[in-house]
């Protein structure tokens, strides 16, 4: 149910003041452009949900940076990402999965300027079967003294300001934190308002439940296919599977429950395949404020790995701290243990 004050819904933009207490040094600049990306994704929502009654359907026609083919909506999505903090003038830079290199937007004063890194519809290919597709964002402060987009994005995902994502599901919920806990707004369709539905989101400590692409399972190196066969076994972890394959759904449903999610390396793709500056990054910056954890290759700490580029692939292994250390335990000791 939406959280209210004497009456009074909470709005996305009234928490956002609430939370300035928290950061003194703030200017009012942040929430002004965490207004941008809430009006992109309202104009995202309003496609999405009426996806079959207009032509969004279906590819565009061309094949983006990863070699993915482009749906329509990534378009739709990308472009109103692109245009609305366009005119937020504090966002220095931006990148997104479907842009080949980022985007200087202006050369905005260097002591308010931010970066927005996004992936504008996550899991687009389930649109045309209407399972729930999401859009993840990133900020980070635009470091006056690096020279250069490319170089400026490349910072791990510890120094992010906010993160979070966006989810067309069921309903369309926004979850998002600054570094003060994770948050839950609902989108009301007849406000056009996101409304506060879940403050200060924990994650179950553990859950029975594992979610990974288990058509996989012998691509994956032995540690992981060891602790997915223990995960399962009766005499094991003796957990459910649930596998969306739509990261936001899939990571969402974790958040609220508990529960582990995993895209390994794979002996087609050793880094793995999710990306992570504008997927594991914001994701793990989100599971790590609600209590739970997230890694990555050679179990490194996703928000300390140093990228190389924008579009840097990594595994993870991300979700609930019990379920996320048990799996760490046969991931990190390839010796035979359980
Ligand atoms: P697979 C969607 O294409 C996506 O990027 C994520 O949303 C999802 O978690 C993953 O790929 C699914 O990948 O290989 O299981 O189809």
């Amino acid at each position: 149910m939406a959280i209210t004050e004497d009456g009074q819904y909470i709005t996305f933009g009234q928490h956002i003041q609430q939370q300035q207490q928290y950061f003194p040094s703030a200017s009012g600049q942040f929430s002004w452009l965490m207004s941008g990306i809430t009006l992109a994704t309202k104009m995202i929502a309003s496609y999405v949900r009426r996806a079959g009654l207009i032509d969004v359907w279906g590819d565009q026609g061309s094949t983006n940076v990863q070699g993915e083919e482009v749906k329509k909506l990534d378009i739709i999505a990308n472009d109103a990402l692109k245009k609305t903090l366009g005119y937020r003038g504090n966002v220095g830079i931006i990148a997104s999965e479907e842009d080949d290199e980022p985007r200087v937007l202006q050369e905005a004063d260097a002591d308010d300027s931010y970066i927005v890194m996004f992936d504008p519809l996550d899991g687009s290919s389930n649109i045309d079967v209407n399972v729930s597709v999401g859009t993840i964002f990133t900020i980070f402060r635009n470091p006056p003294e690096v020279e250069g987009a490319a170089k400026s994005v490349l910072q791990p995902g510890a120094k992010q300001v906010a993160a979070g994502y966006v989810l067309y599901g069921s309903s369309t919920v926004l979850v998002y934190t600054a570094g003060n806990g994770v948050h839950q707004f609902t989108l009301d369709p007849q406000f056009g308002a996101y409304l506060l539905t879940r403050e200060d989101i924990k994650m179950p400590e553990h859950h029975g439940t594992y979610s990974v692409n288990e058509a996989y399972l012998h691509r994956f190196p032995e540690p992981y296919q060891r602790y997915l066969h223990w995960s399962k076994h009766p005499e094991g972890g003796g957990y459910k599977s649930r596998y969306v394959g739509s990261l936001v759904a899939d990571f969402h449903r974790i958040l609220i429950t508990g529960g582990i999610f995993m895209y390994p390396p794979t002996t087609e793709q050793p880094n793995g395949k999710l990306r992570l500056m504008y997927e594991c990054n914001p994701l793990a910056f989100v599971a790590e404020q609600a209590g739970g954890l997230a890694f990555g290759a050679e179990g490194k700490r996703i928000m300390d790995i140093e990228p190389k580029d924008v579009h840097d692939r990594t595994p993870l292994t991300i979700g609930s701290k019990k379920n996320v250390e048990e799996a760490m335990r046969f991931i990190n000791d390839p010796v035979k243990i359980g």
